[in-house]
C-alpha cells in the first residue's frame, strides 16, 4: 500500500475531500505549539477552509514540544493527514467522512532543534502563534492562574534561554528574537480548555518576560494580542485500529489520522495584532468577549465530561458512549446540567440551553468515537478548578446545594486510589500524581471520614479557598461514603432519588 502523499492525492477515492489549492504556493502564517490530535481536528480544519477559499498566507508550522512521533509519522506523508469525522447513521451504524488536510507545511520537534522553533516565531510571515499545550503546559498554579517561576521547566528556561523547553519560555525568547529582527507584532492564541485562556497566557508570558527583561515585557504588553477563545470538538486519541480503518478507506497508508465528531464550535475574540484567516469559513465565530462561551463550555461540556470520566472509569465503563448508555448515569448527568450547572450560566443571545443539553447528551452517545473515560480522567488536578469548582463556588456563595457537583469531585478523589471496582489497577496520569496518591492513601484510603475529606479539601493547588468549606465537605463525605461502600451504580441510583 502506498503511503499518503501529495503525489497520490489524485488516486484517492472520490468521496475523500482533499486540498484543491496549490500547496507549493503556501506561506507560513501560523506557528502552532503542541501539534496534537485536537489541533489537527480543530484549528487546522478551520484554517484548511480559509486556504481552500484561496487565502494561501496561512500555512502552519507544527511544533511538538516533547516527542518526535507526530513529525516522524507525518513528514514522510508530506505533512498530509486525514481527518475522519465519525458518527452513526439512522440505524446506529458507525460511519465516517474523510478529509485529507493540507494546512500543515512542516513539523518541528523543539528538543531536537529549539533554534528552529525560535526562528519560526521570529519569521517575517508569521502573524499568529497558537497553542494547544494542555492545562499543565502553562506551568501555572491552577487555583490562582499565576505562572510558577519555581516550575522545573520555567526555572530551566530562565537559566537556559537559548534552548527553552516550555511553551512560555519558547514564546518569550522567540518574541525577543523577533523584536531584534525588526518584524511586526504577533497574536498569541491559546486554544486550551482554560477560562480566560488568552489572559492566562498573557499573564504567564509577561511574568516570564519580566524576569528576562522588563523592557521586553512592556513591549510585548503593548504590541502583542492574546485573544481568548472557546474551542469545542470531541477528539479521542487515535488507535491502531483507527489507523488501519482510515488507511483501508483511503487506499493508502496514513500513519496518523485524527478522529473527531461532526460537532465543531470555536468562539474566538476578534482581537488580533495583524491579519488573521477568515476562520468563519470553517465554522468559527469571531466574538467581542469569549468569556460567556468559555464558561458555558467548560462547565457544561468539560465539567460533565470529567464527572462521566471518573464515575465511568471507577465503574469499569471504558468509553463515554458506554457510560452514558447506563440509565442512572445518564439521568444524573442530565440533572447535573439542568439543576446545578445551568443556573450558574449567564444568558447568551440565541442560546437555547435545553437544546444545548440535549445535543450534548447526543454527542456523548456517539458510538463511533469510543472516547475512553481513562483518557479524559488524566490530569484531574489541572482540570477540576475550571470544570467543576467554579460552578461549586458560585452555588455555595448563593447558598445553593451541590449534591451532584460534589459527586463528580468525590469520584475524582475516589479515583485516586488507582484501582477500579472490578479490581483492575490503573496509573494516575497527573503532574501532581505523587502528592495526590500519597494524600489519598493517608486520608480517604483509610476510610471516608470528615477529617479525611477536609484533608483532601486542604490540597491548595486544586481547591484553594474551598479548604474548610463545611457544606462542600458534608456533600463530599456523603458521596464518598457511598462510593466506597456501595459503588458507583448504587450511588447514582441514590443521588437520582434525591
Ligand atoms: C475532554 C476534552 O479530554 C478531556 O479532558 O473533556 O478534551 C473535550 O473532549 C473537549 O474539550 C471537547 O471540546
Amino acid at each position: 500500500m502506498n503511503r499518503l502523499h501529495s503525489q497520490h492525492l489524485a488516486t484517492l477515492p472520490s468521496e475523500v475531500a482533499r486540498p484543491t489549492y496549490d500547496r507549493t504556493a503556501l506561506k507560513t502564517g501560523i506557528v502552532h505549539l503542541g501539534i496534537g490530535a485536537f489541533m489537527r481536528a480543530h484549528l487546522a480544519a478551520a484554517t484548511e477552509a480559509a486556504l481552500a477559499a484561496g487565502d494561501l498566507r496561512w500555512g502552519i508550522v507544527g511544533v511538538s514540544l516533547r516527542q518526535p512521533d507526530t513529525r516522524d509519522a507525518l513528514e514522510p506523508q508530506d505533512c498530509l493527514y486525514t481527518l475522519a469525522i465519525r458518527d452513526a447513521d439512522a440505524q446506529g451504524q458507525p460511519r465516517q467522512r474523510l478529509q485529507v488536510i493540507g494546512a500543515v507545511r512542516s513539523l518541528l520537534v523543539a528538543p531536537e532543534n529549539p533554534q528552529a522553533v525560535l526562528d519560526a516565531i521570529a519569521a517575517a510571515d508569521t502573524r499568529i502563534v497558537s497553542l494547544t499545550v494542555t492545562e499543565k503546559g502553562y506551568c501555572h498554579d491552577p487555583a490562582t492562574g499565576a505562572l510558577r517561576l519555581d516550575h522545573p521547566d520555567i526555572a530551566h528556561d530562565l537559566a537556559h534561554p537559548a534552548a527553552p523547553r516550555s511553551a512560555i519560555g519558547m514564546l518569550v525568547v522567540g518574541l525577543q528574537l523577533r523584536h531584534a529582527r525588526g518584524h511586526g507584532p504577533l497574536t498569541l492564541m491559546s486554544l486550551d480548555n482554560l477560562p480566560a485562556n488568552g489572559r492566562v497566557l498573557r499573564g504567564a508570558v509577561l511574568r516570564f518576560a519580566e524576569a528576562v527583561d522588563p523592557a521586553l515585557a512592556q513591549r510585548i504588553a503593548a504590541e502583542c494580542r492574546f485573544p481568548c477563545s472557546m474551542v469545542d470538538r470531541i477528539v479521542p486519541r487515535t488507535t491502531d485500529a483507527d489507523r488501519a480503518a482510515v488507511s483501508q478507506a483511503l487506499g493508502c497508508e496514513d500513519r496518523w489520522p485524527v478522529l473527531g465528531e461532526p460537532f465543531f464550535d470555536w468562539a474566538v475574540e476578534d482581537h488580533f495584532a495583524a491579519d488573521r484567516p477568515d476562520w468563519t469559513l470553517g465554522g468559527a465565530r469571531f466574538v467581542a468577549d469569549a468569556e460567556p462561551f468559555e464558561r458555558l463550555k467548560l462547565r457544561m461540556v468539560n465539567g460533565t465530561h470529567s464527572s462521566i470520566a471518573y464515575l465511568g472509569a471507577m465503574a469499569g465503563w471504558q468509553t463515554v458512549d458506554k457510560a452514558i448508555a447506563q440509565a442512572p448515569l445518564r439521568e444524573h448527568i442530565e440533572a447535573l446540567m439542568r439543576d446545578e450547572i445551568e443556573p450558574t450560566l449567564a444568558e447568551l443571545p440565541g442560546l437555547d440551553l435545553p437544546a444545548y443539553r440535549a445535543n450534548l447528551l447526543a454527542r456523548y452517545a456517539n458510538p463511533a468515537l469510543a472516547h475512553r473515560t481513562q483518557q479524559i480522567a488524566m490530569d484531574g488536578s489541572q482540570k477540576l478548578p475550571q470544570r467543576l469548582l467554579g460552578t461549586v463556588r458560585d452555588r455555595l456563595a448563593a447558598g445553593l446545594p451541590v449534591p451532584r457537583m460534589a459527586l463528580g469531585i468525590a469520584a475524582w478523589m475516589h479515583y485516586l486510589r488507582g484501582v477500579d471496582e472490578l479490581g483492575r489497577p490503573y496509573p494516575i496520569d497527573d503532574p501532581q500524581a505523587t502528592e495526590l496518591t500519597a494524600l489519598h492513601q493517608h486520608t480517604l484510603g483509610q476510610g471516608a471520614s470528615i477529617d479525611a475529606v477536609q484533608a483532601m479539601l486542604s490540597y491548595a493547588p486544586v481547591f484553594g479557598d474551598l479548604a474548610g468549606n463545611a457544606p462542600l465537605a458534608a456533600a463530599l463525605l456523603k458521596a464518598l461514603q457511598s462510593l466506597q461502600t456501595r459503588g458507583v451504580q448504587a450511588t447514582l441510583v441514590a443521588v437520582n432519588r434525591g
